[in-house]
């Protein structure tokens, strides 16, 4: 029966009800889950398409965020403030604005982030050769931070995805690199004097890396490869400066997530986290989390729950074209939020998994043989205990899809 668009909300809402399952906002908001202005306003354009949603005022953004139970929410400064009002009067009264409304909503501004690659003053780069660039990229990051310490943000983020070249052997690649270090010093540097004018601490500055586009070579196009260069000696405040590694970003180029994210563990530098999903070796699709990895997502979550992750999980995906300005709110965002949720509380029951606990357990404390020179002793000491890691993937999938609760399926 053919549905007029009336007749077709309604029957997204049975259906969307009808699936079940969500979890309620006083739920969502236990979880540091954040919302970015940019995701919710994306109108669904890109090189190959034209919009399909209308823009959203960040209001409405933050009003729908506090409905559904995402108390943080994150922005880049030009997603609230059009060219003209940065740095000016205009911006102190939109930010007086966002402020006003995050609190009349109960929400919190947890992160904000410059962009450094729209505009067409970036399209050499934000650390390009001219002095006068890098001079105006220096300076939008320090207004940048200065918005973050009017709004209460502890973190910001920087994704400089147009620090590269489509031509080789045009720029130094190692003078840019230590130009764009020379930016980050002077975000730090204004962070901390506006922290000690405000008497509040200083905030995290965490480095989104993507391996592919908008460029089409990138100077820093990795979470290791920024990990390199935080630890360069060309930063003067290291200690203050970490990663935002993007989900779909370390997929992207072929990595395992879980190692990516293990690296950023060991360095004490996952600060911030970019939640979402897509495809290895493809562009940056930015599905919604869960919807194509969701196996890697829950040992993904394994992992950060083991290691006490502490920082915000940002849902930086991009509702998909098909969604409607009003499924962006019903449907994008809380199913997003419920299957972190979900892959959250399926992580804790890996951990206290009694067959997982027991094999782990099982195959550190090894076979009990001396330690010695003889590798086919050790091998086949040891050989049955390996048979656990198979058995190992196979409990973890049967608690993907609830088989440890006793969901059987028969012919
Ligand atoms: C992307 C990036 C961006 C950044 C944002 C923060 O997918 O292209 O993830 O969404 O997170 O620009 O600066
Ligand atoms: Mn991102
Ligand atoms: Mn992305």
């Amino acid at each position: 029966m053919p549905l007029t668009p009336d007749q077709q909300r309604a029957l997204v809402a049975r259906l969307t009800a009808a699936c079940g399952g969500s979890y309620s906002p006083d739920e969502r908001r236990k979880h540091f889950i954040s919302g970015p202005q940019w995701a919710a306003a994306y109108e669904g354009h890109a090189i190959f398409h034209a919009p399909t949603r209308k823009p959203v005022h960040f209001e409405t953004v933050i009003e729908h965020f506090a409905k559904i139970g995402i108390n943080h929410w994150t922005t880049h400064d030009t997603d609230v403030l059009p060219y003209d009002a940065l740095g000016n009067d205009k911006q102190h009264a939109i930010v007086g604005q966002i402020d006003a409304c995050l609190k009349k909503n109960g929400l919190k501004c947890s992160m904000v982030t410059t962009e450094t690659f729209h505009h067409a003053v970036f399209a050499g780069g934000p650390a390009g050769e001219q002095m006068e660039v890098r001079d105006y990229a220096q300076w939008r990051l320090r207004n940048t931070v200065s918005i973050g310490h009017e709004l209460g943000a502890s973190y910001v983020v920087y994704w400089p995805g147009s620090l590269g070249y489509q031509f080789q052997g045009i720029v130094d690649e190692v003078q840019t690199l230590k130009w764009f270090a020379e930016g980050m010093n002077a975000a730090c540097e204004a962070d901390i004097e506006i922290a000690k004018a405000k008497g509040r601490p200083t905030m995290l500055h965490c480095m989104e890396a993507k391996p592919f586009e908008p460029q089409a070579e990138i100077l820093l196009p990795t979470s290791d490869a920024m990990l390199a260069w935080i630890f360069s000696g060309q930063l003067k405040y290291p200690d203050m400066v970490g990663l935002n590694p993007e989900y779909l970003h370390e997929l992207m180029w072929g990595g395992s997530v879980r190692a990516s994210l293990a690296r950023a563990l060991l360095c004490n530098k996952l600060f911030h986290f970019d939640i979402n999903d897509g495809y290895r070796l493809k562009h940056d699709v930015d599905i919604a989390i869960g919807l194509v990895n969701p196996f890697d997502w829950l040992n993904v979550l394994v992992l950060l729950r083991t290691y006490n992750y502490n920082g915000p999980f940002n849902l930086d995906f991009k509702p998909p074209r098909t969604t409607s300005n009003d499924g962006v709110f019903d449907i994008s965002f809380p199913t997003a939020v419920d299957r972190f949720i979900t892959l959250w509380e399926m992580a804790g029951e890996v951990m206290t998994d009694p067959i997982l606990s027991e094999a782990a357990a099982a195959l550190r404390d090894g076979s009990g043989i001396a330690p010695g020179q003889d590798a086919t002793s050790i091998f086949e000491a040891n050989k049955e205990l390996w048979n656990l890691h198979e058995l190992i993937a196979h409990r973890l999938f049967q608690i993907l899809i609830g088989a440890h609760k006793g969901r059987s399926f028969s012919l």
